[in-house]
């Protein structure tokens, strides 16, 4: 075992302990009984010291010209770029995403730097006609303020990274709150941004809970942003204190995502991405497959070559190389998931395989649970309706296209989805039809890129999209100029009629 890290808030360019002195442990999800990091249990008057120094930060940060900003962002790429084995293989200790899935997270961080980076030269506004003579029209990116990030435990790096460096480019200034389970990989990232050269009390860095530090951000009235990813529930809340005190706030939130596969599919291509996408990070990606929508016809040979391959999947420590399959993240999640597996009893469900906490040499310290399947699903039951957030998947079987495309939509979230057809009119209707952020056709529910939108419908979020140029229009707001040189008074609608 490694010797514990301690850790520190970030605040006005300053690494300091939480003012009460108290301190929480993150702990590894596959030995539960190794400390990976102490970590500073932080409260209200932390979250002031933060506010109060980024919204001193703004006043300066806010006039960096752009191209300058993100010169800065350039070189948190270049620091995350130089340290991704380091970073992924914390993360894999503290988290318990394979090595591979970690690296990809970490990736995915450099990806996100290097593409804003870019954009920091564009910032694109429009110029267009004024309907007066002698008079000019334009619009201009303007940054928000002081934006509060809170984060899950599920993309440590990734996350992060998609929204602090829009905001920073933006010229926001920021406050990270991390979720408690990855609060070592949170410090290292915040390391790699503080020695990139952001200026003190641009990024403020402050660890502790929801309850504690999350609320205290939410509701301080100096903070006038707020952007979140985590639980459909947690948003709500979120969503509400924002809404009270007028701040701006997005949401990316839960999933039931679903991959239908026809009796035309190609099914090789399918079953792999059904592994893939309901077994990957453990099924705790908010774009898991967690449904799998199949036809009739072809619904007895997939399973049975689906229950093969599951069957072979190797659970283990996520830093193992030969482990497939990490634990889930924490005591937390195992409980839901062998929750929801009740409730998939008391349904009536067939349970195909897995089922239960995994056990065995390896595992016994930690929350691994064996990949399951639960057959015999219908649309309206609990485990097809409720974000389980495991390594669990649910077989529905259908009759035909329309009734695919209506059990997809049969869903209070509309995050990610899946079409497995050689059929391009299939295809077609698909994109149009299926209510949700992202359709794939021929690809697994997983694997968005960073320079497209990300963001899903219905409970799953509030409009925004996170990723892409999308981004930008959360982190910055429209300005409208008129410059008149007319040098007299000309009244629109009025003077030119
Ligand atoms: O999420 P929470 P949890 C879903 C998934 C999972 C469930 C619970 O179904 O099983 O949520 O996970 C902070 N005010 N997703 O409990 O509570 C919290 O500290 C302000 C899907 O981890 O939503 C953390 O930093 N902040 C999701 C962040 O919110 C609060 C990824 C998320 O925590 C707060 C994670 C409050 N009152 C979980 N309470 C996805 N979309 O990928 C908590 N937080």
């Amino acid at each position: 075992m490694n010797k514990p890290l301690t850790c520190h808030n970030y605040i006005n360019g300053q690494w300091i302990s939480a003012k009460s002195g108290k301190s929480f442990e993150s702990l590894n999800p596959a030995n539960g009984r190794e400390c990976i990091a102490t970590v500073p249990l932080s409260g209200s008057a932390d979250v002031q010291a933060a506010v109060t120094a980024a919204r001193q930060a703004y006043q300066s940060w806010r006039l960096v010209p752009a191209p300058v900003r993100s010169e800065i962002v350039h070189r948190i790429g270049e620091g995350l770029l130089a340290r991704k084995k380091e970073l992924a293989t914390l993360m894999s200790r503290e988290m318990g995403k394979i090595l591979t899935e970690a690296q990809g997270d970490v990736q995915e961080g450099i990806d996100c730097a290097f593409y804003y980076a870019g954009e920091g030269r564009r910032l694109f506004g429009q110029t267009t006609p004024s309907e007066l003579g002698n008079k000019f029209a334009m619009t201009l990116r303007m940054p928000i303020g002081v934006a509060a990030l809170i984060t899950p435990w599920n993309f440590p790096i990734a996350i992060p990274c998609w929204k602090a460096l829009p905001a920073l480019v933006c010229g926001n200034t920021l406050i990270f709150k991390p979720a408690k389970d990855v609060s070592a990989c949170a410090t290292l990232l915040t390391e790699i941004i503080a020695e990139a050269g952001v200026p003190p009390g641009v990024f403020n860095l402050v660890h502790g809970s929801g309850e504690e530090v999350g609320q205290s951000l939410t509701s301080h009235p100096e903070v006038d942003l707020v952007s979140f990813t985590g639980s459909s529930q947690t948003g709500a809340e979120v969503a509400a204190i924002c809404g009270r005190s007028h701040k701006r706030v997005s949401l990316e939130m839960g999933g039931k995502n679903a991959q239908i596969v026809m009796e035309d599919a190609d099914l090789e291509l399918a079953l792999e991405g059904a592994l893939w996408g309901a077994f990957g990070t453990t099924g705790q990606r908010c774009t898991a497959t967690s449904r799998l929508i199949l036809h009739r016809d072809i619904k007895a040979d997939f399973t049975a070559k689906l229950l093969d391959k599951t069957r072979k999947l190797r659970l283990g420590a996520g830093t193992d190389p030969h482990t497939d399959v990490g634990p889930l993240v924490n005591e937390a999640q195992l409980k839901r998931v062998k929750y929801y597996l009740e409730v998939a009893q008391d349904e009536g469900v067939t349970i195909l395989t897995g089922g239960k906490q995994a056990q065995g040499e390896g595992l016994d310290q930690g929350y691994f649970f064996e990949p399951t399947i639960l057959d015999g699903v219908e649309s309206q039951m609990r485990v097809a309706q409720e974000e389980i957030f495991g390594p669990v998947v649910s077989l529905i079987e259908v009759g035909s296209f329309e009734e695919a495309i209506a059990i997809i939509n049969d869903s209070r979230y509309g995050l990610s989805s899946a079409v497995y057809t050689q059929n391009v009119n299939r295809a077609f209707q698909a994109m149009r039809d299926i209510e949700a952020g992202i359709t794939y056709i021929n690809g697994p529910t997983i694997g968005a890129e960073v320079h497209l939108p990300f963001g899903g419908v219905k409970a799953t979020g509030n409009g925004h999209r996170e990723a892409g140029t999308a981004a930008l229009d959360i982190f910055s707001e429209w300005k409208t100029v008129y410059v008149d040189f007319s040098g007299q008074l000309q009244r629109a609608q009025i003077d030119n009629r």
